[in-house]
């Protein structure tokens, strides 16, 4: 992409609504728009972050067998009424008349509307088990919208619905999920701990809320040290395997980790003073069995072996992706702006044209940009008329891992300097040289 090109409208001052930096920085890269409160739109370059995140959300959901779906945003108030929900969700939940007058609701999750499309379907354990996911929008009428894509009103989620045949079954379907998504994080470049949480309005009694400490992060936690440097379960974990998965799920909550609504302040005081941790965090996933509270109420049965109906057990597992944006700027960033895992980066690597218009810079930005494309590069090429200064910050603050950078004098001796984004360290070596060491990174 050539940045003369692109549409990433860079702000220069700070923003005055931003109280929290990943909020700030998102603003002034251009990432994101308010459109009003808690409403966003996603502007390229944060589009293509977020496109990130969703594959490999995607991908680890597709790896431990679950399997996507896309169900509409609004729903109608007739299934949650079935499940008793339509009255006790709230204010949070947005109401919506059609022509017709009948009751629509713009959905804050889908548990109903999932086992609607599965009591219409499943109805031998033969199915068993099944778990569906989508990746959609949707709206929470927060009492206090904050953070930017943080804590929106609309925003963007990834929820997964188990259905077993028994409670042991599901518990299965549990530990798949988390597996899941202790490997989604770590791909995302973000150590969560997996905590004991409450259910809230979805409910059930077994749940874990995936937690990133962070300062500005909104919930208050408590947890063993031990977390910090805990193995992530391989690529070859076997997702069919029970004991195997059990065992993942027992070594990651052997210690004590609680959100501050599960405390257990004489549990927590029974840990030794210096592995205590009690810090602030950002909740990033939530995962739940909550056993037969829908599919009892909404008639979701299968037959059994033993011929006979059985009331199916489920569990519902939700990530947040345009929260989890923001929480990778609050875990990776400097004074500078945005430092980006590779994993989601918005480009790969960009290409800074010192001096445009000079035709040595312009031949070898030119060289460097088609080849690293040719080769799979997402590049981004600044291209632009603006000052060296204002290139580098603007490449500082878009976070892309590599910077690769053509002046003139350098260009005149063949080469080019390329500095990793993180480190900030610096290396000046012909432009082969540079387009080689990037493919070899790889
Ligand atoms: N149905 C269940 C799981 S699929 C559910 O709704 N769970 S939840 O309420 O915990 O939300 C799941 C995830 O969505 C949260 O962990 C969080 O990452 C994200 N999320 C929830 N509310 C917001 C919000 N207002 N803004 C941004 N992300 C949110």
């Amino acid at each position: 992409m050539r940045l003369s090109r692109f549409f990433m409208p860079i702000l220069k001052e700070n923003p005055k609504e931003a109280e929290i930096v990943s909020h700030r920085l998102m603003l002034r890269a251009g990432m994101i728009r308010q459109q009003s409160a808690g409403i966003y739109t996603w502007l390229p370059l944060g589009k293509r972050v977020l496109d990130k995140v969703n594959a490999i959300v995607r991908e680890e959901q597709n790896r431990a067998g679950a399997i996507e779906l896309l169900m509409p945003t609004l729903q109608s108030a007739e299934l949650w009424q079935e499940s008793g929900r339509y009255e006790a969700y709230g204010d949070e939940m947005l109401r919506i008349k059609d022509r017709n007058k009948r009751d629509m609701l713009y959905g804050p999750t889908n548990e109903e509307m999932i086992t609607d499309v599965f009591r219409s379907y499943v109805k031998s354990y033969k199915n068993l088990p099944l778990n569906l996911y989508h990746i959609q929008l949707k709206f929470r009428d927060e009492r206090r919208p904050r953070f930017g894509t943080m804590r929106s009103r609309e925003f963007l989620m990834k929820d997964a619905y188990s259905f077993d045949l028994t409670k042991d079954d599901a518990i299965h379907s549990y530990n798949k999920m988390f597996a899941a998504y202790l490997r989604t994080f770590d791909r995302l470049g973000l150590r969560a701990i997996p905590m004991r949480a409450d259910t809230g309005p979805i409910g059930g009694n077994h749940s874990h809320e995936f937690i990133i400490l962070a300062d500005t992060g909104e919930s208050e936690v408590f947890c063993h040290k031990s977390f910090l440097d805990r193995d992530i379960p391989g690529i070859d974990t076997d997702f069919d395997d029970k004991a195997g998965l059990q065992a993942i799920f027992d070594g990651w909550t052997s210690d004590y980790a609680a959100t501050s609504e599960m405390h257990d302040e004489a549990a927590f005081n029974g840990i030794s003073e210096d592995a205590r941790l009690s810090a602030r965090g950002i909740e990033v996933g939530h995962i739940f069995y909550f056993g037969t509270k829908y599919s009892e109420t909404m008639g979701a049965k299968v037959q059994g072996p033993d011929g006979k109906e059985h009331t199916v057990h489920m569990g519902s597992y939700g990530i947040g992706p345009t929260r989890l944006v923001p929480a990778i700027i609050e875990a990776s960033h400097d004074e500078n702006g945005i430092i980006w895992p590779k994993s989601v980066a918005p480009f790969d690597a960009v290409v800074i044209n010192m001096k445009s218009g000079d035709a040595a810079c312009d031949t070898a930005c030119d060289t460097i940009y088609a080849s690293l494309s040719k080769a799979g590069f997402d590049m981004l090429y600044d291209d632009t008329d603006d000052r060296a200064g204002t290139k580098f910050a603007t490449a500082d603050l878009i976070g892309v891992p590599v910077q690769i950078v053509a002046g003139p004098r350098a260009v005149a001796n063949g080469e080019v300097e390329i500095k990793d984004r993180l480190t900030g360290a610096r290396e000046t070596m012909t432009i082969d040289a540079a387009i080689n060491k990037l493919i070899a990174s790889r």
